[in-house]
């Protein structure tokens, strides 16, 4: 890798994925981009909008990027708000992508995918071929781009790599626009107010992982040896596992005082299409993924930064 492009770098993820790269990779260039214009975040910055090819190709010839990882997407929430849209970014946008990888014969395209991708008929603990029927737009974008990843694979031996990713946990940038987003919601509320109203009931149990182990889980398997992968775009990665009232009850021991409330909206009916757990046996075996942290640290971490920030 000599040059990185992140693509949808100001969100949840990309905000802390783009500094992370360029500290561990201090002779690869990181590329940061996004569709504001001018966010003022560290530079190199370039603003890209995904759907337009060329805005792609310019950056790609400019920078000679010969890595991407390609974050950019609306999430499930607001797929569902506007199920055309989160088409175009997710899917069409994903295939700019690929088509620009395989004009410039691109070494490495990393794609997180999602829970997303199962749906009511999916079993519990899921491994990575168990049935994907997806009821949300945003699932259905998943399960397309998962098959255009190993299509481009097969027939451009374009190397197109990614992970189906939990609820993330993080106190960086705030999730919005996600059906997981009450579990990071719930921190910050509990920590400057005291208390939140959950969109999700009490007894929701959905898979979510902490931020570093996300990252850690993202550039790791960029790094795999391609030899030792049996998927490309479709790895499950599983790390923790709770109900929204089990969180409350562990924000409460840790801050003291947490009056937490339940009324589901709309989004109770994806969180419900979702599995709760996912079997990650291939992850472990393939590339030796193992998240470092359990419910405790999270909250210890959570609460203790954005305390801080508060501060
Ligand atoms: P996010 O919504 O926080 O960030 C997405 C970014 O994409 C935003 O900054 C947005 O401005 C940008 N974007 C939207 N449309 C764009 C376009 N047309 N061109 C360029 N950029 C555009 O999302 P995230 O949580 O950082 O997720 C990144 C990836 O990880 C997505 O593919 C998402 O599906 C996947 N993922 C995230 C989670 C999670 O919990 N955060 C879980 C599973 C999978
Ligand atoms: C969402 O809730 O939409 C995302 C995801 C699990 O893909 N956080």
């Amino acid at each position: 890798m000599d040059t990185i492009l992140v693509t949808g770098a100001l969100g949840q993820i990309g905000s802390e994925l783009t500094p992370t790269l360029r500290n561990r990779y201090d002779k690869v260039e990181v590329v940061a981009s996004d569709l504001d214009p001018d966010p003022g975040v560290s530079p190199p910055y370039e603003p890209v909008d995904v759907t337009d090819r060329s805005q792609i190709e310019s950056v790609v010839e400019e920078y000679d990027v010969d890595t991407v990882f390609h974050l950019a997407a609306l999430l499930s929430a607001a797929g569902e708000q506007n199920p055309g849209r989160a088409f175009e970014v997710n899917v069409e946008g994903l295939h700019n992508v690929l088509e620009v990888g395989r004009e410039y014969g691109l070494n490495r395209i990393v794609v997180p995918s999602s829970i997303a991708v199962y749906g009511p008929a999916t079993p519990d603990n899921p491994s990575e071929r168990t049935i994907r029927t997806p009821t949300t737009m945003y699932g259905i974008t998943k399960v397309l781009a998962e098959n255009l990843g190993t299509y481009y694979h097969q027939q451009y031996d374009l190397d197109v790599r990614g992970i189906r990713l939990p609820g993330i946990v993080s106190h960086e940038t705030r999730p919005d626009g996600g059906t997981t987003d009450y579990a990071v919601d719930a921190f910050y509320e509990a920590v400057d107010e005291g208390e939140y109203t959950y969109f999700v009931r009490e007894d929701t149990r959905l898979p979510m992982v902490y931020m570093s182990d996300a990252i850690d889980a993202l550039i790791d398997l960029a790094g795999a040896d391609e030899s030792d992968l049996r998927f490309q775009c479709e790895y499950n990665i599983s790390a923790l596992s709770f109900t929204a009232s089990e969180l409350s009850d562990r924000i409460e021991e840790r801050i003291g005082r947490f009056d937490a409330r339940y009324e589901p909206d709309e989004r109770q009916s994806i969180a419900d299409s979702w599995p709760s757990t996912l079997d990650d046996t291939a992850a472990r075996t393939d590339w030796g993924w193992s998240a470092e942290y359990d419910l405790d640290r999270v909250v210890d971490e959570m609460v203790q930064n954005l305390q801080r920030g508060a501060e």
